[in-house]
């Protein structure tokens, strides 16, 4: 009995997890970005995002719209241009949200990205309100993001608007643990008696 009590209060407290979202259209804080090749911050304790405009010599900016790679047209990452996001130690990557990528009379976009810097790109294409939400739903150490050079009249450009990730939730494993330590403590007192 008090090996399940346990191993459910277990299982509860490591499947816990919380999550963030990254909204990089709004400028708290965000613009610290812009001119940078590279910008780090800490969302949660243990927990830090980093930023990469790749290759050398590109920069990142921030918009409205996201983040995009400059210093050429800073607003959108365009072919050539690479965003890179990592994550230090690796979070779940629930989803990535994408902007400015256009299927219109004059815009064709399409962009792709690759997981852990390795593997198939796999691509993605424009729609008509630019704005699509990429379902990634696993761990990753980092995530590229390119613009595939597709598009006559208007070459692929897009921005990075936000990402949502989960990480274990540490306060509610302890959380919990504290509780199942209680509860044998008290299921111990109770058979002693
Ligand atoms: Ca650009
Ligand atoms: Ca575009």
């Amino acid at each position: 009995m008090i090996k399940i009590i346990l191993s459910l209060l277990m299982t509860v407290g490591f499947c816990s997890a919380e999550t963030f979202n990254f909204d990089f259209t709004q400028s708290n804080p965000w613009a610290a970005v812009d001119g940078q090749s590279a910008y780090s911050l800490q969302y949660s304790p243990g927990y830090s995002i980093t930023l990469n405009a790749l290759p050398s010599g590109k920069t990142l900016d921030q918009t409205s719209a996201g983040i995009g790679i400059g210093p050429l047209q800073p607003d959108e990452i365009q072919n050539g241009e690479f965003l890179q996001v990592s994550f230090t130690p690796p979070a779940t990557l629930n989803s990535a949200t994408v902007d400015k990528l256009y299927l219109t009379w004059l815009d064709n976009d399409q962009g792709a990205y690759q997981v852990n810097g390795k593997g198939n790109w796999i691509t993605f294409n424009g729609n008509s309100s630019g704005t699509l939400t990429l379902d990634i739903g696993s761990e990753v150490e980092s995530i590229t993001f390119r613009a595939n050079p597709v598009g006559i009249l208007s070459p692929s450009d897009y921005a990075l608007k936000g990402m949502q990730v989960s990480v274990p939730d540490g306060g509610v494993t302890l959380m919990l643990l504290g509780g199942a330590l209680v509860g044998l403590a008290t299921l111990r007192r109770k058979f002693n008696a």
